[in-house]
């Protein structure tokens, strides 16, 4: 196997395969540190846990991520309410950084010795709708080819992969949103729960990634930047986004990592192409709100993977000729679910008065149902994966 992209999902495939007796290369084009320098996801949906924890990446983040029974939501001038997802779904989800799982990715890959040859250049899939796909790239100044049996396209967003499907058989779906988050890291102690506010002022979410370190949000316009934001008019910001005493029991303290991410739906069909399998953001972006993205690109290779080890195990064909089909269908329930969060917790440019109160009724309505709680609570906990089948 070829995989193109070293982030989770790339690091994350090259691992299972790996205990399934599957050899693979990993094509980097960043530093390692690069790599585990960006920071993203935070929270993981019981499905995800659980997959790492079957290859032996669980230990660190049993031992140092936070499970959560839910989360809660509040909005200007009203009470909050929680999101029980425990008690609906009979699971509970995890706070562990993207960054951690890298490490323990890196860890892993390190111990059995992995090819991961990063800061490849120029990488390029060829041929890939072929018997023999092969890879180009430069590496250390040589020019190299790698003779495969497949691709996988883990190369994110911006990557070469999804390139290689010819526009005639692609097809694309996006929705941009007019705002970006602003995120900063800090090392203070987080608020107990993860809390989301809508708020005239604008969305806002605290977070966390260990009992020392806080993730915070704010919906910023896009068109901003990070230099107007200088730490306490972050802080200042926040906390008019919370009721009274959640802001109170913000702590607050000198930022270490502060970024905007623009905020984006998109999906693109088919997720294969020949000999060539796209999982995770090469394939699909979903706006934070949902914090499905990484659970996405674990899910992908969760079914890829077994995809794969029935076609090297079993010789069959069956479940890799399915995986876009079946990959797809829990793609669009984030998609969905994102998209849906996203419109209900933040305020729209030129929203209307109409638009206003049908969204404070809907977060009326879903404070106030069992049903519509435990609609929210089985989406935000994930769609468990399909069997074989
Ligand atoms: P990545 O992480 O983008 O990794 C792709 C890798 O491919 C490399 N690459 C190439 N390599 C070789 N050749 C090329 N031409 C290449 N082009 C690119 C890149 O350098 C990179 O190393 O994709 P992957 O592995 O699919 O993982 C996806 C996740 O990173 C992403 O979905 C999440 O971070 C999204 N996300 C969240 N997801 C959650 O599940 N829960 C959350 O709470 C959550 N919060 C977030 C998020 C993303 C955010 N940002 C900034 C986008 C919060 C934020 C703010
Ligand atoms: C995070 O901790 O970074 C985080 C949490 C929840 C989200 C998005 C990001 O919906």
């Amino acid at each position: 196997m070829a995989i193109i992209g070293g982030g989770p999902a790339g690091m994350l495939l090259s691992e299972i395969l790996h205990r399934a007796g599957i050899e693979s290369v990993v094509l980097e084009q960043r530093s390692r540190a690069y790599v585990l320098s960006r920071i993203r996801a935070g929270v993981l949906e019981p499905g995800t846990v659980e997959v790492l924890r079957q290859n032996g990446l669980g230990e660190r983040m049993d031992r140092e991520g936070h499970a959560h029974d839910g989360m809660r939501i509040v909005w200007a001038g009203r009470a909050s309410f929680f999101i029980d997802v425990k008690k609906h779904v009979g699971k509970r989800f995890m706070a562990y950084g993207q960054t951690n799982i890298q490490e323990d990715l890196f860890a892993a890959a390190d111990r059995r010795k992995a090819v991961v040859l990063d800061e490849a250049e120029d990488v390029r899939p060829v041929d890939v709708a072929s018997d023999k796909p092969h890879v180009t790239f430069r590496h250390r100044g040589a020019s190299m080819r790698l003779d495969c049996d497949f691709i996988a396209g883990c190369d994110g967003f911006h990557g070469v992969s999804r390139r290689a499907i010819p526009p005639a058989v692609l097809r694309e779906y996006e929705k941009v949103y007019p705002f970006g988050w602003l995120g900063i890291l800090s090392e203070t102690p987080p608020l107990p729960e993860i809390v989301y506010a809508n708020h005239p002022r604008g969305f806002a979410l605290a977070s966390m990634r260990s009992p020392t370190l806080s993730r915070y949000y704010i919906q910023v316009p896009l068109e901003d930047n990070t230099g107007n934001w200088p730490d306490e008019r972050f802080w200042t910001e926040l906390k008019a986004r919370y009721p009274r005493e959640l802001a109170d029991a913000i702590v607050t303290g000198p930022s270490i990592e502060k970024s905007i991410a623009p905020l984006r739906s998109y999906v693109a069909e088919p997720m294969r192409h020949g000999r060539l399998f796209l999982a995770g953001d090469a394939a699909h972006i979903v706006p934070p709100t949902g914090a499905k993205g990484l659970n996405l690109a674990v899910s992908d290779v969760f079914y890829l993977s077994r995809a794969l080890e029935a076609f090297y195990g079993r010789g069959s064909s069956a479940l890799l000729d399915g995986y876009s089909d079946m990959a797809l269908r829990r793609v669009w329930n984030s998609v969905r679910i994102s998209w849906w969060l996203t419109n209900l917790l933040h305020r729209f440019p030129g929203m209307s008065e109409f638009d206003q109160r049908a969204q404070e009724f809907e977060l009326q309505y879903v404070s106030s149902s069992h049903h519509a709680e435990a609609a929210l609570a089985e989406q935000y906990a994930g769609m468990p994966f399909e069997e074989a089948a």
